[in-house]
């Protein structure tokens, strides 16, 4: 039997055997039948049945079977197939954006991730990314935002969009077990309604740590896929599909989750080019990497803005998805980072103002510059500026180059140093061992947030001034 061009297909075909090929573009379960919509080079045609096809997304296929009229138009109740190629993802990888040891180490695990993105856009498995609100998590996820959407809307009409993408920020600094419920709650009844299958989900700036492991063990046993882009002090998590976080190749923090991610980003999607999210990254989370600055035209001074206003928004988007909302905050092309930039300079003015009255100031018999500051007495406003935003405020309004900044409240501290011999990872290890006060909590070496049972606050702030009066100043 010949093959006939779908479109070619008339009525006087009715009710007769035919054959087509082509690419199988999707496949839909309904209450009935499958639908295997089918593309050869110019049209398009949906074939049915109800036995679950043994081909995918992606494949090359011919099949065999009856022209019937189906709800829209046309339609092939297929009698048999054979599958002539399997469709296959492939990842051009033109290298790195910038020159460095460490990214080029973690190649294959770039290449690794990228083709399970480039998969489930192809197969229409629906991709969520979880990431850390902060400027470094935002920068990381709206980079890959951009990156995915822009594949999904090559091959797809824009419902899908929506349907097979999502970007939500986690308001712990990991990946809370809240955050595996949710995925989970959305998945199934995704799954459900439109037949979806289970998500890749990819989480930035959070996922290495020890915190992140119940959400990540729980996603996994509902049958999700998980790639993590995280710089945080990573433990050997065996559920992760690829992990991909500098200390695991003998790097440092220094490269963000959002240099990874324009990274990741731009293997995926070479049309990616707002490397302006990586200078972003590094501004936010005080990294040593400049070599992003120059890939952009935007002066330094306004990313600098740029990312202490995403800082400023996340507070009051908390887990908000608002897609495009940030992107238009960020467009050079109106006044909106000026009426924010305007906002945060008088906030900050009034809470250094307050700072100042109520700050504990203390110099250890070390030398170490140690300032305390209860939350309670400084809190103006609900969502900016917000605990950490306080610590960074100690260090860069009353600190010097040997100081610990605490900044307290029923239950939580965020601590910040500029001692160079102050490790936040090394002592909530020394708080875990020594207390039972259920603690909790994520940073890099210099900056974190440690949660405990409320009760505790003295006793674990003692704790803090101890290990802080032991260290080499
Ligand atoms: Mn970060």
């Amino acid at each position: 039997m010949n093959v006939t061009k779908i479109k070619d297909i008339n009525y006087k075909m009715l009710n007769s055997r035919l054959k087509v090929a082509g690419g199988v573009k999707n496949i839909r379960k309904t209450s009935g039948p499958y639908l295997v919509f089918l593309e050869d080079e110019d049209s398009e045609i949906v074939c049915v049945t109800y036995d679950k096809p043994n081909f995918d997304v992606g494949d090359r296929i011919e099949i065999y079977g009856t022209l019937q009229v189906g709800y829209n138009g046309f339609q092939i109740r297929i009698e048999g197939y054979n599958v002539l190629e399997q469709g296959k993802t492939k990842v051009e990888f033109k290298g790195f954006l910038i020159q460095n040891p460490i990214l080029e180490k973690l190649k294959p695990k770039f290449i690794e991730a990228a083709s399970m993105i480039k998969d489930a856009v192809l197969k229409q498995r629906p991709i969520v990314v979880k990431h850390h609100n902060d400027a470094d998590g935002y920068s990381g996820a709206l980079a890959l935002e951009e990156a995915i959407l822009g594949l999904i809307s090559e091959k797809n009409n824009s419902f899908l969009e929506w349907n097979l993408f999502s970007r939500i920020p986690s308001t712990t600094p990991f990946y809370d077990y809240f955050d595996a419920t949710e995925d989970i709650a959305s998945a199934l009844s995704k799954e459900t309604r439109y037949g979806n299958a289970k998500p890749l989900l990819i989480i930035v700036d959070n996922g290495s740590t020890e915190s992140d492991e119940v959400g990540i063990k729980l996603v996994k046993a509902f049958g999700f896929q998980v790639i993590v882009l995280d710089h945080h002090i990573p433990i050997d998590n065996k559920d992760i599909d690829v992990h991909i976080n500098p200390h695991l190749v003998g790097g440092d923090s220094n490269i963000t989750a959002g240099m990874l991610a324009v990274e990741l980003a731009k293997i995926v999607n070479p049309n990616f080019k707002s490397y302006f999210y990586a200078g972003i990254s590094a501004i936010g989370d005080r990294s040593n990497i400049e070599d992003y600055f120059k890939l952009v035209d935007i002066p330094l001074s306004t990313l600098k803005k740029m990312a202490v206003c995403i800082d400023f928004q996340a507070k009051f988007l908390r887990r908000m998805e608002a897609r495009g909302l940030i992107q238009e905050l960020l467009n050079l092309n109106n006044n909106h980072l000026d009426i924010i930039f305007n906002e945060i300079e008088k906030r900050l003015k009034k809470q250094v103002a307050l700072i100042s009255m109520n700050l504990n100031k203390e110099r250890l018999g070390n030398g170490i510059n140690f300032l305390t500051l209860d939350y309670k007495k400084v809190r103006i406003f609900k969502d900016f500026p917000s605990i950490g935003n306080n610590a960074g405020l100690l260090i860069n309004e009353f600190g010097d180059g040997n100081t610990v900044a605490v900044v307290y409240d029923e239950g939580i501290a965020v601590i910040r140093s500029t001692n160079p011999n102050f490790d936040f990872n090394d002592l909530l290890k020394k708080l875990e061992v020594s207390t039972q006060y259920g603690i909790r909590g994520g940073g890099h070496k210099h900056a974190g947030t440690i949660m405990f049972i409320s009760v505790y606050t003295d006793e674990i702030l003692s704790k803090i001034k101890e290990y802080v009066s032991n260290l080499q100043a």
